[in-house]
């Protein structure tokens, strides 16, 4: 009678674990949708930036937003074609990408900082 009990109980978790993960699916879509920005926070702190290589999934035409904040002002720059460099100040900004129609993977870089900072895996 015990085990019939504990298994129904680890039946019940599994129920509702399942329940949850549809919940959190159903709601991903609107931020993978190519419509909508992808936003990606940048953070230049001295010799470092925040993400350091990182893979980020855009879709083909999709646009790209940077959001940067930095200790100090510079310049990213963007190995799509053609290519792309953005300036950015001290403190917060926002930078437009101009949408990327090729697939593949497109380096996204501090050359001051001689940094990959994501790599964009366009597709
Ligand atoms: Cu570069």
């Amino acid at each position: 009678m015990r085990r019939i009990l504990a298994t129904l109980a680890v039946l019940s978790c599994l129920l509702v674990t399942t329940a949850a993960c549809g919940g959190s699916d159903s709601s991903s879509p609107s931020d993978s949708s190519p419509d909508q920005p992808k936003v990606i926070d940048v953070t230049f702190n001295g010799d470092s930036v925040t993400p350091n290589g990182d893979r980020v999934e855009v879709g083909v035409g999709q646009p790209i937003e940077l959001k940067v904040t930095a200790d100090a002002p510079g310049e990213i720059h963007v190995h799509s074609s053609p290519e792309q460099e953005l300036a950015y100040d001290k403190g917060q900004s926002t930078l437009d990408l101009k949408p990327i129609q090729q697939p593949g993977i497109v380096e996204v870089e501090s050359h001051a900082l001689e940094k990959t900072i994501v790599q964009l895996e366009v597709r």
